[in-house]
């Protein structure tokens, strides 16, 4: 046999080797995975406000709030905090101004076996206004899990003083930024590996109330790809947006 011919019959004897040895295909099986909607059941029966119900003018309106499932008082259950919007003024630009006690708010809930109950009272976590996303750490190291809220507006870092209760420390954090943003996203993570949770937070649209083009009336809700700009969002289900951020 020439060297090539051994090595073509080598070569021959491997491939069958490798088609004995190679598993036969199954079909997919189903992923025996299902999930099912307890929340009525497990306690959790307040809605979420982000702008008007029915019908949204601005992107503010749109985007909604993120949760965090934590366990906060280290009972080994994972507890909630479920973050809020606010509404507009009826045919106005800003915020509305609640009446006492009705306002949208952060909620936290104590996971008791099973089913959340809400902390009531003096949890500190207070403020009112467009929360976008929530994340969670031991900013301080003192072995509390504390909490950090993006918002269009200011951004709040809470420390956990334990018992459910938090303080806002952003300003003693060095976290005013001195004007508002869109916070979108954060993460509290140690990235240069020195032990201290580091704080990522990515923004969002630079966007203005006050300056914002209803709906149809923007220069972002016009067709480029047509000759004569006309307005691509008509309906009331559009809203207008702002600019990207820089
Ligand atoms: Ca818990
Ligand atoms: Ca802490
Ligand atoms: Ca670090």
């Amino acid at each position: 046999m020439t060297p090539g011919a051994a090595a073509l019959a080598a070569c021959a004897a491997v491939a069958a080797l490798a088609l004995t040895a190679a598993p036969q295909s199954q079909p997919p099986s189903a992923w025996p995975v299902r999930f099912v909607d307890i929340a009525r059941e497990a306690g959790l029966t307040h809605p979420i406000t982000y702008g008007d119900a029915e019908r949204k003018r601005f992107i503010i309106e749109t985007n909604g709030c993120g949760v965090a499932m934590i366990d906060l008082d280290d009972d080994g259950w994972v507890d909630l905090l479920t973050l809020n919007g606010t509404e507009l003024e009826p045919g106005g630009r800003r915020a509305r101004t609640w009446p006492p006690g009705q306002a949208p708010r952060i909620r936290l809930y104590r996971n008791v076996r099973g089913r959340f109950v809400e902390a009531r009272e003096g949890s500190g976590l207070d403020k009112i206004g467009w929360a976008s996303s929530v994340c969670a750490g031991d900013a301080d190291g003192d072995g509390r899990v504390d909490l950090f809220l993006t918002y269009f507006g200011r951004n709040v870092l809470y420390r956990n003083l334990g018992q459910g209760r938090f303080e806002d420390v952003t300003a003693k954090a060095g976290l005013e930024t001195g004007r508002d943003r869109w916070g979108s996203g954060c993460s509290l993570l140690d990235v240069d590996r020195d032990g201290d949770l580091d704080l990522f937070v990515a923004n969002y649209l630079a966007f203005d109330l006050a300056s914002a083009p209803e709906p149809g009336h923007g220069p972002n809700c016009r067709s480029a790809t047509r000759k004569t700009a006309r307005p691509c969002c008509r309906s009331a289900r559009w809203a207008s947006c702002g600019r990207r951020a820089r």
